[in-house]
């Protein structure tokens, strides 16, 4: 029996941009749960996380943005998705910024041995309170789920780290910072940035990306970043990052990606419905998780 999960995250706290909240609704609006009804035996709606409207509140002492309250709802999600995956379901979760990682990661990967983690993405996301240009948590969440951040965030869920370096693949970044490129290479994180993307094409990206996280993990984590996609496709997001990776490619991926059944959990994040041209971003979230879930075009 195929059971999927749909959780909402509608928290921005981890940046500057407000509308990112919203992200949840417009993929709703955009038919998330129609798309995906017909590829599972069951499609659950659970709702989002209440996160309210708190203030914003910069730690004195860290500098980070939110660090409390980003803890504090990280937790909510976290026991969520862990009881979705409890109960057999596939937890797919709506975002948010990609702060909202730290939760998911804190939920999924208690039940893994070895998680494997796909990182889709223009950013690396592995900045801590000392690299970042920003302060900003959604740019801190890669770093958190192995260990390296504040305590704070990397306790969610009670147990650190989440998962471990050699069981990570980011793909299509193309804007990482001085800290982040020092961190890759210290642990050995494998990138594709879209250096690789050109020049092997997504068809080799993504069937190296498959074996190599075949052989090490018990299971995979999607997190997708819209921003990983080229701002034409993908223009509601808040930090977009020319020269990224085209619809077609993403479909491919995901394709790709449904075909070697090595999917366990996903998030979509970063959906800003105020910076969006009519709800494009959201429609093109929801169209890649058709393909994630099996859809096919003949
Ligand atoms: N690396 C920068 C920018 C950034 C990270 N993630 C997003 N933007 N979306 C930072 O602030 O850490
Ligand atoms: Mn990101
Ligand atoms: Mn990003």
């Amino acid at each position: 029996m195929k059971k999927l999960s749909i959780i909402g995250m509608p928290m921005d706290l981890g940046q500057m941009r407000r509308g990112v909240d919203m992200g949840p609704s417009a993929i709703r609006y955009a038919g998330v749960n129609e798309r995906l009804k017909n590829l599972f035996d069951e499609v659950h709606d659970l709702g989002d996380i209440a996160i309210g409207r708190p203030e914003v509140a910069i730690d004195a002492e860290s500098n980070l943005r939110n660090l409390d309250l980003v803890a504090e709802k990280s937790q909510l999600l976290a026991n969520q998705v862990d009881q979705v995956v409890q109960e057999g379901a596939f937890p797919l979760v709506l975002g948010g910024d990609h702060s909202i990682a730290i939760g998911t990661l804190a939920g999924v990967a208690k039940h893994y041995k070895n998680l494997g983690v796909i990182w889709y993405d223009a950013h690396g996301d592995l900045n801590t309170a000392e690299t970042s240009p920003s302060g900003n948590i959604h740019g801190m969440p890669l770093a958190v789920s192995l260990g390296i951040g504040h305590p704070l965030l990397t306790e969610v869920g009670g147990y650190n780290p989440k998962i471990k370096a050699e069981n990570i693949v980011i793909i299509g970044a193309r804007a990482l910072d001085d800290g982040e490129k020092e961190l890759i290479k210290e642990k050995g994180i494998k990138v594709y940035t879209m250096h690789e993307i050109d020049r092997l094409g997504m068809t080799k990206v993504m069937e190296d990306t498959i074996a190599y996280l075949k052989e090490k993990t018990d299971g995979v984590h999607l997190s997708l970043d819209l921003d990983g996609l080229d701002p034409h496709d993908a223009p509601g997001v808040g930090t977009p990052v020319n020269g990224g990776i085209s619809y077609r490619e993403s479909h491919l991926a995901m394709e790709m990606l449904a075909e070697s059944g090595i999917v366990t959990s996903a998030e979509f994040v970063e959906v800003n419905p105020i910076l969006d041209d009519k709800n494009r971003t959201a429609s093109v979230a929801v169209a890649l998780m058709g393909s994630l879930f099996g859809e096919k075009l003949l």
